[in-house]
């Protein structure tokens, strides 16, 4: 396996500035979508922003940057946000939110709520100013959103300053064809996500997404519905399929779930609701060999709510070589929702990259967030 290694790195190193110089050369900066985002301006009220509570903060110093910033406050059973008006998001599009704030002295308790009105991620705060920054996915078949930056439960006040909602590419790595909590081990396919990762309800196999989202898992009521799509690196056939989902949270309705190999036909493979929260269930034999399967998670019915934190998925592939490491050579490319070079011509500013490993008989996959 050793071996392998170095050639894997530095094929990779060399496909990411092919795939740079596609995406353009960099200008000053992409466009930050929120206004007034040191709110700096205004006369009364911050321009562009307001208070879902009059009473639940102010606009005010000390500020990370500038004079002001945005302060909201709570006597620990409360809510209050700063929130913008409609954003022009992009259905589906990936972003990435980013501010600092920090805990006024004496604050105590809840947490930092951020995001927009279907995703949202908490931030534990200290008296320090600190960069909290997540990326997410917006859902689906919606066009416009607001932002909002307040607090949870929290007895005292939280500030934030200087936020930035950018457009982001998600690079895979192509070599792998494989993504964040995707690996192959073994012969078999892995998708073990932590929705608690950077990318929050992001992964390369998430296809259809029209679910809420919170910190660490998918909010599902009533019309909610998401569909995961699993192809194969190299499109290698599936044997067989096992899938694991946990409803984490339960108030009402039950949460179906069904596979395909075309998204038109579906067949029923289990129902989870407050008595059963979720389970581990082989896919119908009948589904297999199958180059791609669908899995989709919906809620059936009217007045349903409950969770989801895990959803884990695991094939074993047809014709790979068990004895080498399995995917060390892999060079064709499979299209994927969010490939840097199908966005050709948008600006790429900055670039994270997230930890991919190598492990005996293992590659795991990795995807680099980019800023556009
Ligand atoms: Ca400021």
């Amino acid at each position: 396996m050793s071996t392998t290694r170095p050639r894997r790195h530095q094929n990779q190193a060399c496909l990411l500035v092919a795939l740079l110089g596609l995406a353009g050369c960099p200008k000053a900066g992409a466009q930050n979508l929120l206004p007034n985002p040191g709110f700096e301006s205004g006369a009364a009220q911050p321009t562009g922003w307001q208070l879902t509570d009059p009473q639940g903060g102010e606009w005010r110093e000390p500020a990370w940057q500038g004079k002001r910033a945005l302060r909201v406050r709570g006597d620990g059973r409360n809510s209050a946000a700063w929130r913008t008006g409609l954003l022009p998001m992009q259905p589906a599009g990936l972003y990435r939110l980013r501010f600092m704030a920090r805990c006024e002295p004496g604050a105590s308790g809840g947490c930092a709520v951020s995001g927009t009105g279907r995703v949202n991620r908490d931030f534990r705060l200290s008296d320090q100013w600190t960069p909290c920054s997540f990326v997410f996915a917006a859902p689906s078949g919606v066009s416009n959103d607001f932002v909002r930056l307040g607090h949870w439960e929290v007895k005292g006040a939280l500030s934030f300053d200087d936020a930035e909602l950018l457009p982001v590419l998600a690079a895979h790595d192509p070599y792998e064809e494989m993504g964040e909590a995707e690996s192959v081990r073994n012969g078999v396919y892995h998708f073990q996500p932590d929705f608690a990762w950077t990318g929050a309800n992001y992964h390369r196999p998430l296809w259809l997404n029209k679910a809420g989202f919170n910190s660490d898992r998918w909010v599902f009521s009533e019309g909610s519905e998401l569909i995961y799509r699993f192809a194969m690196p190299r499109r290698l056939a599936q044997t067989g399929a096992r899938l694991r989902v946990n409803v984490n949270y339960h108030v009402a309705g039950s949460l179906r779930i069904e596979a395909s190999r075309d998204t038109r036909t579906w067949t029923p493979v289990a129902e989870y609701d407050g008595q059963r929260r979720g389970g581990q269930t082989n896919l119908p034999a009948a589904l297999f060999p199958a180059n791609e399967i669908y899995v989709r998670l919906s809620m059936p019915g009217p007045g349903g709510s409950l969770q989801v934190n895990a959803i884990d998925y695991e094939a074993p592939l047809e014709g790979l070589d068990r004895r080498a490491d399995p995917l060390a050579d892999v060079g064709v490319g499979v299209e994927g929702r969010h490939d840097l070079a199908a966005r050709e011509g948008q600006d790429v500013v900055d670039r994270e990259e997230l930890p991919s490993d190598v492990e005996d008989g293992r590659v795991r996959g990795h995807v680099g967030l980019q800023k556009s």
